[in-house]
């Protein structure tokens, strides 16, 4: 059997050096962005009995509360909307939203702003925006979730 060798091509070397060299500035890039521009990465903040949600604690009962110069929003994100019905917020201070699904899985998108997370029955999720511009933002739900999914859209409103 004759010795076999493997040469590889000048433009196949070319090409794995551009796709290492994408992977390498990718993660410099987005490691970049997470350390200095405050990336909002939703986080899990706990657990919770999904059967329970529309009966016992924070979520039976959604609100937006006020705390110091901060807001706390609890969120029901359901088959078909959103509750509380309205949220309201002054421009300019922390909001942190906590959002979980009594029934299947939803999402809480707010048009115009980098909030963008998955709501899971049983998961809670938490994430803080802070509204620089006053006005209406609408609520937009991304995850398919039954018949009804179209239509479920709501707002927030940003008061200056
Ligand atoms: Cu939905």
């Amino acid at each position: 059997m004759e010795h076999q060798e493997y040469i590889i091509e000048r433009y196949e070397r070319a090409w794995i050096f551009f796709g290492l060299a994408m992977i390498t500035v990718f993660i410099i890039l987005v490691g970049y962005l997470m350390l200095t521009m405050g990336n909002t990465n939703p986080v899990g903040a706990g657990r919770i009995d999904a059967t329970k949600v529309r009966i016992e604690g924070d979520f039976a009962n959604p609100r937006v509360e006020q705390v110091g110069n901060e807001y706390v929003a609890y969120v029901q994100a359901f088959a078909f909307g959103y509750l509380p019905a309205e949220m309201r917020f002054k421009v300019g201070r922390k909001v942190t939203f906590y959002i979980t699904s009594p029934d299947v899985q939803h999402s809480f998108h707010v048009h115009n702003t980098n909030i963008n997370v998955q709501v899971i029955p049983g998961e809670i999720a938490k994430v803080s925006y802070t509204f620089t511009r006053p006005g209406e933002y609408p609520i937009i739900c991304n995850e398919y979730c039954g018949i009804g999914h179209a239509n479920m859209i709501n707002k927030l409103i940003v008061e200056p």
